[in-house]
C-alpha cells in the first residue's frame, strides 16, 4: 500500500472526522474529536494540512477568551507537528440565523452579520497563513420559488464576494476565494448549484482574479454532471483554486462517501487529469488534495482514522494506476488511433480564412461523408477497456 507524505498535499476539514454522524433521522454515534489530538494525527498519518469553518475550531457562542484559546491550542498543535492551514472557511449555514442564508437572506440585518462573521474569519485565516477562502453557501437559496428574488439574491451574492474582494486587497492578505458550487442539501434549490454556474458568476466580480472554485465530486454528481469534465473546465478557465474529493453514487442525497468509494472510473479519469493532465504530462493542479468527506455513521473512533487512511490511499493508487495508464505503449497507441490528441489541432490552419476554407474543395465538395457509414470508428471502447483494465490493476 503506498504511504502518504506531506509532498502528496493532502489535508482534511476538521468537520470531516471531526463528524459526530448526527443525521436527519438520529443523534450522533459517536464523541467529538479534539483538534490537537487531530492535528497530531492527520501528521502521523502522512497529511499535510488541515481546515476548518469558524465554528468547527470554536463554538458559535464563544467568548472572546474562549476564542483565543482555541486558536492558541491550534497554532501550538501546528509548530509541534509541522501540519499547515492551507485553507480556512465560514460556516454561513448552521446557526438559526442563517435559516434562509447568509449573504443572500432576504434579511438585510442578517447579510450584515454574515458579512462581519466572514471579515472576522478572514482576519484569522491570514493570521494561520491559508491562502485560500472557501466559500460554500449551502442555505443561499430557497424551497420556494415565489420566495426568493433570484436576480437580488445574485446581486447581494455580488456585492458580498466584491466587498470582501475589496478586504482582502486593501488589507494586503495573499488570500483568494474560492466557491463552492453545490445544486440542493440543505436548500431546495443553492444559487450557482454547478462549476458552471459559478463561473458565469465570477465573470460579473470586480476583481475576477480573486475568486475561482472549490468545486466537489459528489456536488457536480448529484446534478448528473461529470466531475472530471467539470475540473478540466475550471482548470481551462484557470480557476481550480481548491478542490473537495469524495465519493458519491449517482443522483441522490450527497453522501460524502470516502474518494473513490462512489464513481470509480471517474475518480480514475480525475487522479490522471490532476496528476498528468498538464503540458508534458506534468500535474494539472499543484494545490491541497483536501478531501471532504463524512466517516460513515456505522464507524467507531477507530474506523474515523480507518477511513482518513482510506481516503489517501485510494488517491495514491489511483494516481499509480494512473502513471502506468500513461506508460504503457499499448495505450499510447490507443490515444493514437483515437485521435485523441488530434483535438488539440486547430480546424483551420494557421492564417487560413473562412474563404480559404470556402475554396478548399476537400474540406467539402471532396470530402468522402459516406466513409463514416460502416468505417472510420474512433475506438473509444478499446481505449476505455485498456483504462479499466489499468484500473483494475490488470495490466502491469
Ligand atoms: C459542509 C459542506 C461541504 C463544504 C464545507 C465548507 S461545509 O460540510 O457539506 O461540502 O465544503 O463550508
Ligand atoms: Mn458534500
Ligand atoms: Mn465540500
Amino acid at each position: 500500500m503506498p504511504t502518504p507524505t506531506r509532498d502528496d498535499k493532502f489535508s482534511f476539514g476538521l468537520w470531516t472526522f471531526g463528524w459526530t454522524a448526527a443525521d436527519p433521522f438520529g443523534g450522533p454515534t459517536r464523541s467529538p474529536v479534539d483538534t490537537v489530538f487531530a492535528v497530531n494525527k492527520l501528521s502521523e498519518l502522512g497529511a499535510y494540512g488541515m481546515t476548518f469553518h469558524d465554528d468547527d475550531l470554536f463554538p458559535f457562542e464563544a467568548t472572546d477568551a474562549e476564542r483565543q484559546h482555541e486558536i492558541d491550542r491550534l497554532k501550538k498543535a501546528l509548530a509541534d507537528t509541522g501540519l499547515v492551514i492551507p485553507m480556512v472557511t465560514t460556516n454561513l449555514f448552521s446557526h438559526p440565523v442563517f435559516k434562509d442564508g447568509g449573504f443572500t437572506s432576504n434579511d438585510r440585518a442578517v447579510r450584515r452579520f454574515a458579512l462581519r462573521k466572514v471579515i472576522r474569519n478572514i482576519d484569522l485565516a491570514a493570521e494561520l497563513g491559508a491562502k485560500t477562502f472557501v466559500m460554500w453557501g449551502g442555505r443561499e437559496g430557497s424551497e420556494y420559488d415565489a420566495a426568493k428574488d433570484i436576480r437580488g439574491a445574485l446581486e447581494r451574492y455580488r456585492e458580498a464576494v466584491n466587498l470582501l474582494g475589496d478586504y482582502v486587497t486593501e488589507k494586503g492578505y495573499d488570500i483568494r476565494f474560492a466557491i463552492e458550487p453545490k445544486p440542493n442539501e440543505p436548500r431546495g434549490d443553492i444559487l450557482l448549484p454547478t462549476v458552471g454556474h459559478a463561473l458565469a458568476f465570477i465573470a460579473t466580480l470586480e476583481r475576477p482574479e480573486l475568486v475561482g472554485l472549490n468545486p466537489e465530486t459528489g456536488h457536480e454528481q448529484m446534478a448528473g454532471l461529470n466531475f472530471t469534465h467539470g475540473i478540466a473546465q475550471a482548470l481551462y478557465s484557470g480557476k481550480l483554486f481548491h478542490i473537495d474529493l469524495n465519493g458519491q453514487r449517482g443522483i441522490k442525497y450527497d453522501q460524502d462517501l470516502v474518494f473513490g468509494h462512489g464513481d470509480l472510473q471517474n475518480a480514475f479519469s480525475l487522479v490522471d487529469l490532476l496528476e498528468n493532465g498538464g503540458p508534458g504530462g506534468a500535474p494539472s493542479y499543484t494545490g491541497p488534495r483536501h478531501f471532504d468527506y463524512k466517516p460513515s455513521r456505522t464507524e467507531s473512533g477507530e474506523g474515523v482514522w480507518e477511513s482518513v487512511k482510506a481516503n489517501m490511499a485510494m488517491y495514491l493508487l489511483l494516481k499509480e494506476r494512473a502513471a502506468a495508464f500513461r506508460a504503457d505503449p499499448e495505450v499510447q497507441e490507443a490515444l493514437a488511433a483515437s485521435k485523441v490528441d488530434e483535438i488539440n489541432t486547430p480546424t483551420l490552419n494557421s492564417g487560413e480564412s473562412y474563404d480559404d476554407l470556402i475554396a478548399d474543395r476537400a474540406s467539402y465538395e471532396d470530402f468522402d461523408s459516406a466513409a463514416y457509414f460502416d468505417g472510420k470508428g474512433f475506438g473509444f471502447v478499446r481505449l476505455q477497456q485498456l483504462a479499466m483494465e489499468h484500473l483494475m490493476g490488470a495490466r502491469g
